[in-house]
């Protein structure tokens, strides 16, 4: 009797310890694989976003650009919280820029600028120890409110176009920060669902930056979602033709707004496929119609793109 007590408990501690083997693969951390429903493609294609803008202001655009104008101009990449800090707040500034064109451009020798992100941001601080580096957008639609107001940038843009200096603006279309209202409502099962990348599991992709740690739980949820850099830049996913108009329009508010063209984050990482988590052809077809779709309509296209090529940034 007592031997078949023994077994019947090894055979329960096995059908135990397999059990939970078995429970744990199922959430592990070496899942790479590609779930169906993410190459899907979503969203309402007629979709337009509340601040819609239809086409290009000829109002605020510069008349002196000549096609290819880029190749010839000499750019000076400002980080704008630590350049100028014209109000003694300890944050530089939109005014503080304004300050040194005449020192950017004569003594410098530069006749464009690109400007770091300038935009509503998740990490803000005005502290020395934070760089608040704005790749983590809140309100692609709003300015950074320690850089200035919305007046004093484009009263910038327009004392550089005075001085003859170019001026363009950081773009970040594969994330935003985890305060976007986007994510927040994609979080909690709203409209915006979709808006992110979303899996019932957790996976565990590598887009090549060393970390295969890129998805992350849902902190309204049970489900995860994919974040290439890290959990504070919830990538959007542009299988979602509403995202895909939204980024888009973004571009067209501020190139509208006076810029002269554009700065391209993160480029290589725009859409996953089972093949490759960088450089995919559904990324460069997103880029194709930013390109023929806004850019080509403003004649002074300009868009500065790291590592679409596969040369990543340096
Ligand atoms: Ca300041
Ligand atoms: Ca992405």
């Amino acid at each position: 009797m007592k031997k078949v007590k023994f077994y019947l408990c090894a055979v329960l501690l096995c059908i135990v310890f397999f059990a939970s083997c078995s429970g744990g693969s199922s959430d592990s951390d070496d899942d790479s694989s590609f779930p169906e429903h993410l190459l899907s493609y979503v969203g309402d294609q007629s979709y337009k976003s509340p601040n819609d803008v239809s086409g290009v202001d000829p109002e605020n655009q510069s008349t002196d650009l000549k096609d290819g104008w880029w190749n010839d101009t000499a750019f000076y990449h400002i980080w704008v919280k630590s350049f100028c800090d014209s109000n003694g707040d300890g944050c530089g500034d939109f005014n503080g820029i304004k300050s040194k064109l005449d020192y950017i451009k004569n003594d410098l020798g530069c006749d464009g600028i690109w400007l770091s992100p300038i935009f509503e941001c998740d990490y803000k601080t005005k502290s020395s120890s934070g760089n608040m580096h704005g790749y983590d957008v809140n309100d692609y639609y709003a300015v950074n409110s320690y850089f200035g107001t919305e007046d004093d940038l484009l009263s910038l843009i327009d004392a550089c176009h005075e001085q003859g200096i170019k001026i363009i603006f950081d773009f970040v279309p594969n994330h935003t920060g985890k305060g976007n209202a986007w994510f927040t409502n994609s979080c909690e099962g709203g409209e915006k669902k979709d808006w992110y990348v979303w899996n019932n599991s957790k996976l565990n992709w590598n887009p090549g930056m060393g970390s295969s740690d890129t998805w992350h739980k849902n902190p309204k949820g049970n489900d995860y979602y994919y974040a290439a850099f890290w959990e504070g830049q919830p990538d959007l996913n542009f299988r979602n033709y509403e995202v895909r108009e939204e980024m888009k329009n973004v571009v067209r508010y501020w190139l509208n707004k006076g810029f002269d063209g554009l700065r391209v984050d993160a480029v290589r990482y725009l859409i996953e496929t089972e093949n490759s988590f960088v450089d995919t052809p559904e990324t460069h077809a997103w880029f194709n119609e930013l390109r023929t779709e806004v850019i080509d309509s403003y004649k002074k296209n300009f868009a500065e793109i790291y590592g679409v090529r596969g040369v990543d940034r340096k």
